[in-house]
């Protein structure tokens, strides 16, 4: 009998052919488990959601992470909200500059459970760099104004546990912890979702920051295959600021980014940018 890994997304559902679930546990906050696919390997999925492959993860990690960190005059202090398989920590381990990665992740058990199944994802996590706070990212920044110079949302989706970090109140949080002149880059969802938020997250967006401007990339294993992101921020503009040379440095050793990528990624087609307003 075929095994199928399905994923229903409002009106919509994926299917990944699938070779066995290899963990499946109800942590504290939501069903974590492992299951192998055929065509992206080990997938970690919450709540019957697919956070992330072994074999697309770097599209999604390095897009969340790379636009800010080359367009940042001098990015030395990190938040990592979310992200507990550590995908996004260990892109933003290879910009050198680097002195502080916090990792705010509210269930210990994804990072245990990735630690076994996802030994890339992983690798970066027991840097003496890497400060591990298991705990309420949004209670965390309360607790921490003016530290960091990025702070990357990686969050789970706008909908059930998540959608406290799309709120205002959040990204209010978010600026305060953030230097003068630092970066919020958040995941958002696809352009495709009929109940798109897009145009509310960026308005809430522009109540904390002078700027955000909306940026996509091509997710197979996400809905839709078509993912976003927002950059936000006072003084950093993605396409003025990003510096050539640290984009050709990470370019050496990325699989999705090049310089070429980060600027065409900021493109906005006609219809999205009437939704957003943009237009
Ligand atoms: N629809 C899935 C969106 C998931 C975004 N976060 C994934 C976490 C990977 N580090």
């Amino acid at each position: 009998m075929e095994l199928w890994l399905t994923e229903t997304y409002g009106p919509i559902r994926g299917g990944w052919k699938a070779g066995g679930v290899l963990y499946s546990k109800q942590s504290k906050y939501q069903l974590v488990e492992i299951v192998e696919t055929e065509r992206w390997g080990k997938t970690l999925v919450l709540d019957g959601c697919m956070m992330t492959t072994e074999k697309d993860e770097f599209v999604y990690h390095e897009m969340l992470t790379h636009p800010a960190m080359v367009s940042h005059p001098a990015p030395k202090s990190i938040c990592v909200v979310g992200g507990g398989d550590g995908g996004t920590v260990r892109e933003v381990l290879r910009h050198p500059g680097v002195e502080r990665v916090v990792l705010a992740e509210i269930d210990g058990d994804v990072i245990d459970v990735c630690r076994k199944y996802f030994p890339d994802h992983t690798s970066k996590l027991d840097d003496p760099r890497v400060d591990i706070q298991v705990g309420d990212g949004f209670e965390y920044l309360k607790n921490h104004q003016g530290e960091f110079d990025i702070i990357l949302s990686d969050s789970t989706d706008p909908i059930g546990p998540g959608e406290v970090l799309f709120t205002q109140e959040y990204f209010a949080l978010t600026k305060r912890a953030l230097r003068d002149g630092g970066v919020l880059v958040t995941q958002s969802h696809s352009p495709w979702d009929p109940d798109s938020r897009l145009r509310n997250i960026r308005d809430v967006l522009l109540h904390n920051f002078s700027q955000a401007h909306w940026y996509g990339a091509v997710i197979p294993t996400y809905p839709y295959g078509w993912w976003s992101f927002f950059f936000a921020s006072d003084k950093v503009h993605p396409l003025e600021s990003a510096r050539i040379e640290r984009m050709q440095e990470i370019t050496q050793n990325s699989k999705y980014f090049t310089p070429a990528v980060h600027d065409a990624a900021f493109a906005v087609p006609a219809f999205l940018a009437r939704e957003l307003g943009v237009a």
